[in-house]
């Protein structure tokens, strides 16, 4: 495997694992204030980033390449408010999908077409995230600091993530 694209994508699995670590975080903590459909949310959004990086360690082995499984860094333990824990979020997919952007133009400039291909899943991923983080932050905005309305955005967030995980199990 040419060593820039396998340096870019060791890059990229040690992302996936931060993002991992950084949505476990926010899972904990909605955990202890009392929001379970948030929690349940971002448990399962933590496990979408471990998948991920699991996915691209494989990529990079199965190539003849040599994937690092990277060290763990604390992420933040608190996050103020859900409203602010969601731009976090989304200012953090807007950095994935940046460093996407550039393991797709590392693979154009070194012609590794493969590799490329494979990298278009990130792309689209990253656009279904971004507009998922962008939808729940409109629902953040609408409901305001309302408590009814925050049990009930609470409780959608228990059933996106359950539609999401039905529609993975629907498509593999
Ligand atoms: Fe891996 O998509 Fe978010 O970070």
């Amino acid at each position: 495997m040419n060593q820039q694209i396998e340096a870019a994508l060791n890059d990229q699995i040690s992302k996936e694992a931060s993002s991992s670590q950084y949505y476990l975080a926010m899972a904990s903590w909605a955990e202890t204030k009392g929001l379970s459909g948030t929690a349940f949310f971002m448990y399962a959004h933590s496990d979408e980033e471990r998948f991920h990086m699991l996915k691209l360690v494989k990529f990079v082995n199965e190539r003849g390449g040599r994937a690092i499984v990277p060290s763990i860094t604390q992420p933040p333990s608190d996050f103020d408010t859900v409203q602010r824990m969601f731009e976090l979020l989304l200012a953090h997919e807007l950095t994935v999908t940046k460093s996407i952007n550039e393991v797709v133009d590392i693979c154009l400039k070194e012609k590794d077409y493969t590799t490329h291909n494979f990298m278009q899943w990130y792309v689209s991923e990253q656009m279904e995230e971004e507009a998922l983080a962008r939808s729940i932050l409109d629902k953040l905005n609408l409901i305001g600091n309302e408590k009814g309305g925050m049990y009930l955005f609470d409780r959608e967030m228990l059933e996106i993530a359950n539609a999401s995980a039905n529609a993975q199990k629907n498509n593999g």
